[in-house]
């Protein structure tokens, strides 16, 4: 039997990724802060289904002695190394914080696999904010990187982690440049599940009002739940590459909200408030990836389409808050 090892096993690829090796009979192994053991309630609740499936070890990223002894104790065939801090807007207010645990965090779980089990193939969850202010659309794997954010700043420099020991040491490493996705697991800072949350309480009379930032601000938006089949897909190749994956379409956040709400038979500008202090310093206005060699390399595409992800979403979130009415 397979052995996988998942950092972030608790966020929303995470869950859907254990779920996906699981059903391809993998063991599965994740690694989780203490904190979130002690407070299974709240911080499980995305592998609460499966719990009984995955075997966790606590460990930190910010500790290379306890990602060490995690991944000497379960000495996996792959190791998926998704945990880290991914919310763009904090990255601008905690730089530091954002550097150590995506960078040296990386770097730590990547040298401890050379040092243990150097044979396992590494995949390293790159992003989309690496091109920023891109130069060209859509982007593919050739596109230059020009990151706006500390966060897509932290990002290059783990796309780079991995390349330099898939070079330097022959490690089997992987970067999936993954375009946004989500799911009704998303967390909801992200403008996606702000929205879908926002929309279900509105339309619950819980609320009367969605404050948003950068309306204009376009993503490529796909399905979580699609994409850590591509991040599995990576790892089963002849030879480590790195891959984009993406929808190819691009929608705004205006585009996403009146979308969202029209599910719900309510027009979004009787609800929606713009408001500033949700802008960011310096912002991405356009993201939309170009996935055709992981079409052609990986048999990849995406499934679920725009208009059901979203009504996925709001359909998911109206049937949790009328739990909680
Ligand atoms: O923002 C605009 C905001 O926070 C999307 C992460 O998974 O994808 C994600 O990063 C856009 C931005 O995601 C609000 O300015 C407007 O232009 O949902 P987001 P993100 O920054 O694109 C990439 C690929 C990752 O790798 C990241 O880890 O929406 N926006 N108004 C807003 N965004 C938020 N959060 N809240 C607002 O009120």
């Amino acid at each position: 039997m397979k052995k996988a090892l998942i950092t972030g096993i608790t966020g929303q690829d995470g869950a859907y990724l254990s779920e996906f090796l699981l059903g391809k009979g993998y063991e599965v192994h994740g690694v989780v802060r203490r904190v979130a053991l002690e407070d299974s309630e709240h911080r499980l609740w995305r592998i609460r289904h499966i719990l009984d499936k995955v075997i966790l070890h606590p460990a930190s990223l910010e500790s290379y002695a306890s990602i060490f002894n995690v991944v000497e104790k379960v000495m996996p065939d792959e190791c998926y190394h998704l945990a880290a801090q991914s919310y763009v807007d904090y990255s601008f207010g905690d730089e530091f914080s954002t550097f150590n645990t995506n960078i040296n965090g990386t770097m730590y779980v990547i040298s401890a696999i050379k040092e243990k089990v150097p044979n396992c193939k590494f995949y390293f969850a790159a992003s989309s904010e690496m091109f920023g202010l891109a130069a060209q659309s859509p982007q593919n794997e050739k596109t230059q990187f020009h990151p706006r954010s500390p966060y897509g700043i932290s990002k290059v420099a783990g796309f780079h982690i991995t390349q330099n020991y898939r070079e330097a040491y022959n490690i089997f490493a992987c970067n999936g440049i993954l375009f946004n996705h989500e799911s009704p697991r998303r967390g909801f800072e992200f403008v996606t599940r702000k929205i879908t949350n926002a929309v279900a309480r509105i339309k619950l009379g819980l609320s009367r009002e969605l404050k948003l930032g950068n309306l204009e601000a376009k993503r490529d938006w796909g399905f979580s739940g699609d994409y850590v089949e591509a991040m599995w897909l990576m790892l089963q190749q002849a030879k480590p590459e790195d891959y984009v994956i993406a929808t190819g379409e691009a929608h705004s956040v205006k585009d996403f909200a009146k979308l969202a709400f029209s599910f719900v038979g309510l027009n979004w500008e009787d609800y929606v408030v713009v408001d500033e202090t949700f802008y960011r310093p310096a912002e991405v206005t356009c993201l939309q990836g170009d996935y055709s060699k992981a079409k052609k390399e990986l048999g990849w595409r995406p499934r679920v389409k725009f208009k059901d992800l979203v009504e996925m979403m709001v359909s998911a979130d109206l049937e949790r808050v009328k739990k909680m009415k």
